[in-house]
């Protein structure tokens, strides 16, 4: 039984999900959620579309072909995608300066400097990658689709964000359900660039490495209302950090309305709300700062039930197994 060796090796026992050791690793986290397939999804805007499914299929064959160390193919992207984009990024334009917290707004200035944020076209995510690995290390992976929730934190606790680089369809530019490139370029994009917020990210993604089904539940639930559904203070007033309402219009302006239900950000209790994704969120959390999110996540975190500790070695890419006894 040469396997059982290797199985409890650092004492990760053999009730230890399969986690990811080091970067190429990663080249195995790329399950998919299917639920939102043009192809099997009936309300989706593009499941009548059968020239926007060809083109999904084409750009999601780019992402299962990746392997670590490959450079992020260019796409060529159509007229009616650049101009989608810019539909977007103009609303962000206009919305940024009051809505967004500070953070975003400065790492979008340095984006514009770098041409990397123009008007008229979509940014190539090499670019990003090699943008954002200069501000905090982190780097992209293209990704097919909406992956489950265990590969995708899997990849943060390596600096590393899986993006989706297909565009939603231009019927729908203020909002879609899914992820496309849009939201992971104007939603994640520039926090991501912020060494703080990066922080944060791969600490959630660092949590999640060996964790059970239950826990990667619960992870998924604070990622859900803090990176991607966020509102923080700024001198007393509200602000969007989170991605999912930076690179929706529609959802920005209903979580800043009086509609929505606001809460403190609590780990304990966040991480157990339940969610759906189709409408826009009924509850939203609100943390005081990064910093206070940070902190009140290691926390909790520390009380989770994981029997060692891990830590990520940046020079060799590689996550090290402590014992945490
Ligand atoms: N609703 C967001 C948008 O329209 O940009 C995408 C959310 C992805 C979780
Ligand atoms: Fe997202």
């Amino acid at each position: 039984f040469a396997g059982v060796n290797l199985l409890s090796e650092n004492n990760i026992s053999n009730k230890t999900p399969w986690f990811p050791r080091h970067a190429v690793d990663l080249d195995n986290c790329n399950h998919l959620m299917t639920k939102y397939e043009p192809e099997l999804d009936m309300n989706h805007p593009g499941f009548a579309d059968k020239e926007y499914r060809e083109r999904r299929k084409q750009i999601a064959e780019i992402a299962f072909a990746y392997k670590y160390g490959d450079p992020i193919p260019f796409i060529s992207y159509t007229e009616s995608e650049n101009s989608t984009w810019q539909r977007v990024f103009n609303t962000v334009l206009d919305l940024m300066p009051k809505h967004a917290c500070k953070e975003y707004k400065a790492a979008f200035n340095k984006l514009q400097e770098a041409d990397i944020f123009v008007p008229h076209r979509i940014p190539q995510l090499e670019d990003v990658s090699n943008f954002l690995r200069k501000h905090t290390g982190f780097t992209l992976r293209p990704a097919a689709g909406l992956l489950t929730a265990r590969d995708f934190l899997a990849s943060l606790a390596f600096r590393v964000f899986q993006s989706t680089q297909y565009v939603r369809h231009a019927n729908s530019p203020f909002h879609t359900p899914e992820p496309d490139c849009i939201h992971e370029l104007l939603g994640h994009i520039p926090l991501l660039a912020d060494p703080s917020f990066a922080q944060f990210s791969q600490e959630i993604g660092l949590a999640s490495l060996g964790a059970s089904d239950s826990e990667i539940e619960k992870l998924s639930t604070v990622y859900w209302f803090t990176v991607e559904f966020g509102l923080c203070k700024e001198n007393q007033q509200l602000k969007a950090y989170g991605a999912a309402l930076l690179s929706s219009i529609g959802e920005l302006l209903h979580a800043l309305s009086d509609k929505p239900e606001l809460r403190p950000f609590e780990p304990a209790s966040t991480s157990i709300q339940p969610y759906q994704d189709q409408e826009y969120q009924p509850i939203y959390y609100v943390a005081e700062s990064f910093e206070d999110a940070k902190e009140k996540f290691r926390r909790w975190v520390s009380t989770m039930s994981r029997p060692f500790e891990v830590r990520f070695n940046p020079h060799t890419e590689r996550v090290e197994v402590l014992d945490s006894v």
